[in-house]
């Protein structure tokens, strides 16, 4: 049997290959080898959670589309993830067309567990392309793989690959642009006592649900695995017939006390190990390898929460140190800038407002952009080398104390970076209400936009050299110590009296250590640069310069100072109305503006000062360049005269931005996720409500001990 790739099956749109296999096997990077495209690849299961479309081209240059899939080790869903891959396989959604073919991709080091995707995919009865990926630790695994052997047990190609190093891909492009693959000659004895529901199911899933033959079995196969739970929005639910068959089934199967998804299961993996056993040859014992030497200290009880602190304190180190030249630069270039458009334009609400507005209000925020850079430099080594998956492991023991599972652990380690793609990853975790849970205390992780908001107040709060660098990196992991805290606090109180549910079980994969891919981490560094560039130069830019009219406006009648119009303006008025609520925590009505303002992205504070506080060092038209933000903080008083940003109300700002849910767009990607606007107001409601009794407590004990 073969199928023939004529013009006509694929209706003159370009083939659709579909790339599936375990999680972490290295589909991704197989995916941007095809395609130049650059999705995310990292070292740890579940880094791609959603399905990417891209495009490669034959031999003979013909366009060939990829989609790229989230892993699975099965086709039987238990996660939202997982639940795309079995429907984009089974033809079930409605904007994806059904793939053609599908390459399977198997990491070679680990055959036997690997398989057992791919004998559901050749229930398919799609034409297959087996890619055997990360061929060059066959070797240093002590295995040897006879690929001919395999290639004709399953009447398949099979491609040997190293995905990493571009080995493999031009063959198989050659594989792919064949125009005639042969289906595999793959079958196996379904158990006795399942085979007659299976024939039955089939029958009503072509008759009733309008499924091909073939798909058809492959889906009464998955419906009597039990695992097969979860449903998603886009997909046909079964008809009525086929439901009523196969509740039928299951009663009878109970009734005599067989265990039929066991069966199924066991039937394949007895296949799959006879497979094996011709297949995989053990040159050698390899004895603990490097990895399992290395996670001997790093998932050690007490040694692995030394080295995580450590690895902490060495990226705030860097953050503070190596910033330090390009910050002065950049901080620089946006003074001559300033200076620059003062001297070239006359003077006006104009000139004010491209200085006092948008170079004010950006260029606060972009001087950040070098600390930006290291923490995903940093994150990117992490992930990339596999330690983020040891972090997970350690902090699992703290997790499941709050009854949450290690499935939620990459979502927050995520979170670190910025929270929208962490509640994207959450789509790994199997029980809808951990789900929830994670979603909900995601946003409480440290991300990089708070990074502005505690340098700055770091700097304003440990003002001159003289300070060391021990005391900012402690005030930093503190920040982040308390955010994580929160985290798990909270994710202990929802699952006590909101969302229980069962007690999680864990299971978790470490994958081995790998030397990091600089091109990968490079890559992804320079994509978050661009998205944080283009939010300072769209979100921040529009806030800074709406701000100012806001300051700007009503004019203050007659001669005033700086202070006096902004307290005059339409912002300065809102933010007067603000200060009762807020004056408990130490905050007056300009720091008021930056809260409300900041709603937007927590970065829009910074810039928010810098417009509201700049005015200051414009006064009486004596302003041969624009301030430092931090020497116009540290020059701001109450009308009183005393200091307005002493160290305490500095901490209390820093902390305030630790728990305050202060981010538009986590607050549409959890309503996206969620499917509701009651989970992202209740998030709202509940992070920054704690923000504020946290800030209060903190102030207010700060003031009695006399600071
Ligand atoms: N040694 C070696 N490493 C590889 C090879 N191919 C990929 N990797 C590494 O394997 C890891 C996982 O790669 P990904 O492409 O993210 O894997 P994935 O299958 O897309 O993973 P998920 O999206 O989580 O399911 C990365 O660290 C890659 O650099 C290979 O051929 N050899
Ligand atoms: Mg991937």
């Amino acid at each position: 049997m073969s199928d023939t790739f004529s013009k006509s099956a694929t209706a003159g749109r370009p083939p659709v290959y579909a790339l599936v296999g375990n999680p972490n096997c290295g589909k991704s990077t197989l995916f941007n080898a095809l395609t130049g495209l650059k999705q995310k690849v990292g070292n740890y299961p579940g880094v791609t959670v959603e399905k990417r479309i891209g495009t490669t081209y034959s031999q003979h240059g013909r366009p060939i589309t990829v989609i790229d899939l989230p892993g699975t080790y099965s086709l039987a869903a238990r996660s939202p993830d997982e639940a795309i891959v079995r429907d984009v396989l089974l033809g079930r959604r409605t904007d994806t067309a059904q793939p053609d073919r599908i390459i399977c991709i198997v990491d070679a080091t680990n055959l036997e567990r690997n398989l057992y995707l791919v004998h559901q995919v050749l229930d398919l009865g799609r034409p297959v392309i087996l890619v055997l990926n990360m061929m060059d630790l066959v070797a240093t695994a002590g295995l040897n793989l006879r690929l001919t052997r395999l290639e004709h047990a399953l009447g398949i190609p099979v491609v040997p690959c190293e995905a990493a190093n571009g080995k493999g891909i031009l063959e198989l492009r050659l594989a792919m642009s064949r125009p005639d693959l042969p289906l595999s000659r793959h079958s196996w004895d379904i158990p006795v006592p399942i085979a007659p529901a299976v024939s039955e199911l089939q029958a009503s899933l072509v008759e009733h649900d309008r499924k091909q033959p073939l798909i058809a079995r492959a889906e009464a196969l998955l419906l009597l695995t039990d695992q097969d739970t979860v449903r998603v929005a886009g997909s046909t639910p079964l008809s009525a017939p086929t439901t009523a068959i196969l509740a039928a089934w299951k009663r009878r199967w109970e009734g005599e006390g067989i265990d039929w998804s066991g069966a199924l299961v066991n039937s394949r993996y007895e296949g799959i190990g006879r497979l094996c056993a011709e297949v995989v040859q053990r040159t050698g014992r390899s004895g603990p390898g490097i990895s399992d030497r290395i996670d001997g200290v790093v998932v050690h009880p007490l040694w692995g929460w030394l080295v995580l602190g450590g690895v902490m304190a060495v990226l705030f180190l860097s953050i503070f140190t190596l910033a330090e030249y390009p910050m002065n630069w950049i901080d620089a270039r946006v003074a001559a800038l300033g200076g620059w458009v003062q001297d070239l334009m006359p003077p006006g609400d104009l000139r004010d407002l491209v200085t006092g507005g948008a170079i004010a209000g950006v260029g606060g925020v972009v001087v950040f952009l070098p600390q930006i850079l290291i923490l995903f430099f940093f994150l990117g080594l992490l992930e990339s080398t596999g330690y983020m998956a040891r972090a997970a492991f350690i902090m699992d023991r703290l997790m499941s104390r709050v009854g949450l599972n290690g499935k939620s652990f990459i979502p927050l380690l995520s979170s670190y970076a910025c929270a929208i793609p962490g509640i994207m990853a959450t789509r790994t975790i199997e029980d809808p209400k951990d789900r929830l849970v994670t979603i909900l205390v995601a946003p409480l992780m440290s991300c990089s936009a708070r990074l502005p908001v505690y340098l700055l107040m770091i700097a304003a709060l440990l003002p001159g050299d003289r300070v060391s660098v021990g005391a900012k990196v402690g005030l930093m992991l503190l920040m982040y110590a308390l955010g994580t805290l929160g985290a798990f606090g909270f994710a202990w109180l929802f699952k006590k009296y909101l969302l229980q549910g069962e007690p999680p079980l864990m299971l978790m994969e470490l994958p081995p250590y790998r030397l990091p891919r600089l091109r990968d981490v490079l890559l992804h560094m320079l994509e978050r640069a661009g998205l944080f560039l283009r939010k300072a130069g769209t979100i921040i830019l529009g806030i800074s310069i709406v701000l100012w009219f806001l300051t700007t406006y009503p004019k203050h009648p007659g001669p005033a100072t700086s202070q006096d119009q902004i307290a005059h303006s339409f912002a300065g008025t809102a933010g007067r109305v603000l200060e009762p609520a807020i004056k408990p925590l130490g905050f007056d009505w300009r720091i008021g503006i930056g809260l409300i303002s900041s709603f937007a992205a927590r970065e829009v504070f910074v810039s928010s000062l810098a417009v509201v506080f700049s005015v200051d060092s414009l006064d009486g038209g004596k302003h041969a360049d624009i301030a430092p933000l931090r020497s116009s903080l540290a020059a701001a008083v109450w009308p009183d005269g005393a200091k307005l940003f002493t160290p305490l109300v500095c901490l209390t700002l820093m902390i305030y931005y630790v728990f305050a849910m202060q981010c538009m767009s986590t607050v549409a990607v959890v309503q996206r996720e969620t499917n509701s606007w009651r989970w992202p107001l209740f998030q709202i409601a509940y992070m920054t409500g704690t923000a504020w009794l946290v800030c209060f407590a903190v102030y207010q004990t700060g003031r009695a001990l006399g600071f």
